[in-house]
């Protein structure tokens, strides 16, 4: 999109004085969304939301300090907001995104243009519907350069790939919505897990669809690995290469060498592969890029576990039968340890270009209980969650419910309107037990708050998420709007708060904005809050979000002109 000059006076207008620094440059994109038709899986064609036609969508490319203006033209057919996962936004929650947090959908015909103002973030992060389970198809990725006259913390790679881990509904996804709201019960399973839309060869009817990208012999590769998955953590490899992990979620680790990853849903990894595997034979060019789902949960809700692949191919000089790509095995999908191998290893560069500021001293101290729970069943109503009541989930025994007012939390918040939430999300659970150990049925029931914690501008705060065996332990993904954080300590079992801070790592910690909380253990996160906001908190697997393992954080004000959320744009959607 070229620069407009009659839009960006419309912006002067709208926004007040924009200040950037002489080098970032401001973009402009628009984004419409509408309805196109896709097959997949067997010639199932149907209509699925998408950003201007296509599955992924388009992909936003910035350097870092770069502003991007996107505006979100619905031309679909139901209402959808859309967030900037991983884009801090400073003072700006107005362009966030989350549906009845930050704003209200952006209703069929309408458009709005939100902001994406990229400062400290490098390498990739992602764009995503952010409304009931649009998110399924409306997505794409971030690509962030180095800043203006900065290079990459390595040698500039050759060429890069963009690699999109997904799930293929073949029913229309706001159905399967639909029907998990009205019944409370577990949303029907994805059919297929992708890469880049397609499920690949090992599904049925889909060889030709298979995702492929080529490679040239003794050159080097990254690949932006995102997984934008609704429920499925993946294992995920590049059968006969080696990755190095060299950034994730949107900031750059100390080089880290590995056969496979595990990424959740909200993660990224930028991971440079060496393509030296080519002897000139046809038994050797061709290779699978492969992932596989990850779940270790007690007792499953029924989860797609379809292996998904795409093909890295060698170019060669002459024409190469179309042999079976070398494949590799990737752990057992309930290989707890495997997966904590991987992610115990991630530490951020922390050099002299790319520092860490973790929090040494904290001023908020927080332990979250994170749960899935059942909720009564209203009466007359058929309920299919477990036992015949509706599935729940919390945090700190509290299960979000965005407002039934029709007003987002922003607004609630930005303009005072009373009784849309209350300040009173607490600190800790209501009762200490052993959140690990066997959990009676009838102790897991839970009910519906609209609870948001506020923090002073500049408190750094720590949180310790507690995995519980209610129902069923699993891994949760929490994710953070507004801000990353360092996450400073993973275990299992029960979080000893005298033992388990001694092994705290406060000097290199990853800096990232999902965490997984492994199964019946703890993940320690840091942050200061100096983004003044209304900032989500929830986690990355859409039925939990859905069944309220959320909630807001509010960060005031803080005193001078630069620490104050900006005005509201007048182009908000209305409610
Ligand atoms: C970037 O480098 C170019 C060429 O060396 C120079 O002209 C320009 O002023 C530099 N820009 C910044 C923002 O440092
Ligand atoms: C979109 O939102 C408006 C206002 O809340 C509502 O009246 C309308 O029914 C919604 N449209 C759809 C397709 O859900
Ligand atoms: C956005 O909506 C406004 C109000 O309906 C309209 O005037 C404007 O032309 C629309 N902009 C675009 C780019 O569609
Ligand atoms: C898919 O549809 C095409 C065109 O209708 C047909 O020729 C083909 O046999 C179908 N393939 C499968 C696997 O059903
Ligand atoms: C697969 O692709 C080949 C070559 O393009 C084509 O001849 C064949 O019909 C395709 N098969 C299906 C099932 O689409
Ligand atoms: C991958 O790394 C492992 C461990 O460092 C090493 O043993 C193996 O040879 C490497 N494989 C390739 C293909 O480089
Ligand atoms: C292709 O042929 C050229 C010239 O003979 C040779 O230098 C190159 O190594 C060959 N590439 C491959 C991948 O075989
Ligand atoms: C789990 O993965 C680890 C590390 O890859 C491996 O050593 C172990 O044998 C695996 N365990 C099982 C039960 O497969
Ligand atoms: C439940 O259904 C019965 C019989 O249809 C009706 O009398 C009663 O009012 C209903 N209760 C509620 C809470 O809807
Ligand atoms: C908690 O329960 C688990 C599983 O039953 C058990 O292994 C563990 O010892 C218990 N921990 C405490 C502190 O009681
Ligand atoms: C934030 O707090 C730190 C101490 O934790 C202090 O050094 C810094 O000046 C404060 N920043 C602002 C903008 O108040
Ligand atoms: C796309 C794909 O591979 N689908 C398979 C997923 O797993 C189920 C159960 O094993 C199969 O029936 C599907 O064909
Ligand atoms: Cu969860």
């Amino acid at each position: 999109m070229g620069l407009s000059l009659v839009r960006l006076g419309a912006f002067l207008m709208l926004c007040g004085f924009i200040s950037s620094p002489a080098f970032a440059a401001t973009l402009y994109q628009t984004f419409v969304i509408q309805e196109a038709p896709y097959t997949r899986l067997c010639n199932n064609t149907k209509n699925i939301l998408t950003v201007n036609g296509s599955y992924p969508g388009p992909t936003l490319y910035a350097h870092g300090g770069d502003t991007i203006f996107v505006t979100v033209i619905n031309n679909g057919n139901k209402n959808i907001t859309l967030h900037w996962h991983g884009i801090d936004q400073p003072r700006d929650p107005w362009s966030d995104g989350p549906e009845y947090i930050t704003q209200c959908p952006i209703q069929v015909g309408a458009n709005y243009t939100q902001r994406v103002q990229i400062t400290e973030e490098e390498g990739t992060v992602w764009w995503h519907a952010h409304s009931d389970f649009d998110r399924t198809t409306v997505h794409g990725a971030i690509v962030i350069y180095p800043k203006l006259n900065t290079t990459y913390p390595f040698a500039k790679p050759d060429g890069e790939f963009i690699l999109i881990l997904g799930e293929w509904w073949n029913q229309d996804v706001t159905q399967v919505y639909e029907t998990a709201v009205l019944t409370g019960g577990d949303p029907q399973i994805s059919d297929a897990n992708t890469i880049n839309s397609q499920p690949g060869d090992f599904a049925p009817c889909s060889a030709n669809d298979t995702f492929k990208v080529q490679v040239e012999q003794g050159k080097r590769y990254l690949l932006r690995v995102i997984n934008s998955a609704m429920s499925n953590e993946f294992f995920f490899a590049v059968a006969g290469h080696n990755m190095t992990v060299v950034g994730s979620d949107g900031s750059y680790t100390k080089p880290y060498i590995n056969e496979y990853i595990m990424i959740t849903p909200g993660q990224t990894f930028d991971l440079l592969i060496e393509a030296n595997q080519f002897t000139n034979s046809s038994a050797a060019y061709r290779y699978y890029i492969i992932a596989t789902p990850f779940f270790d949960g007690s007792v499953a809700p029924s989860r797609d576990a379809n292996v998904t692949v795409a093909i890295l191919e060698y170019k060669t000089n002459g024409t190469m039968p179309a042999t079976v790509p070398i494949s590799i095995s990737l752990p057992e999908f309930d290989n707890t340890t495997a997966a904590a191998a991987f992610i115990d290893g991630l530490r951020s560069l922390a050099s002299s270009d790319h520092p860490v500021n973790v929090p040494q001293t904290i001023d908020e101290h927080m332990f979250i209980t994170v749960s899935v729970n059942e909720v009564e069943c209203p009466n007359n109503a058929t309920c299919s969650g477990i036992f015949g009541t509706r599935f729940g989930a919390s945090l700190n025994n509290a299960s979000f419910q965005n407002p039934v007012a029709l007003v987002d939390i922003l607004d609630a918040y930005y303009s005072s309107i009373a009784g849309v939430y209350t300040p009173d999300f607490p600190d800790q659970p209501p009762v200490f037990f052993n959140f690990t150990g066997d959990i009676p049925f009838n102790q897991s029931f839970t009910s519906k708050s609209t609870k948001v914690k506020v923090l002073e501008y500049n408190t750094t705060v720590e949180i310790v998420f507690q995995g519980t065996n209610m129902l069923t332990g699993e891994n949760h993904p929490m994710h953070l709007h507004g801000q990353s954080f360092y996450v400073v300590g993973r275990g299992f079992g029960n979080y000893d708060n005298t033992t388990d801070p001694l092994n705290y790592n406060l000097v290199d910690p990853p800096l990232e904005n999902t965490v997984g909380v492994p199964k019946n253990g703890w993940a320690a996160v840091r942050f200061r809050a100096a983004n003044p906001g209304v900032w989500f908190m929830h986690c990355h697997y859409d039925r939990h979000t859905l069944w309220g393992m959320d909630t807001v954080f509010i960060t005031k004000n803080g005193k001078s002109k630069n620490a104050q959320i900006m005005r509201p744009p007048s182009n908000r959607p209305p409610c």
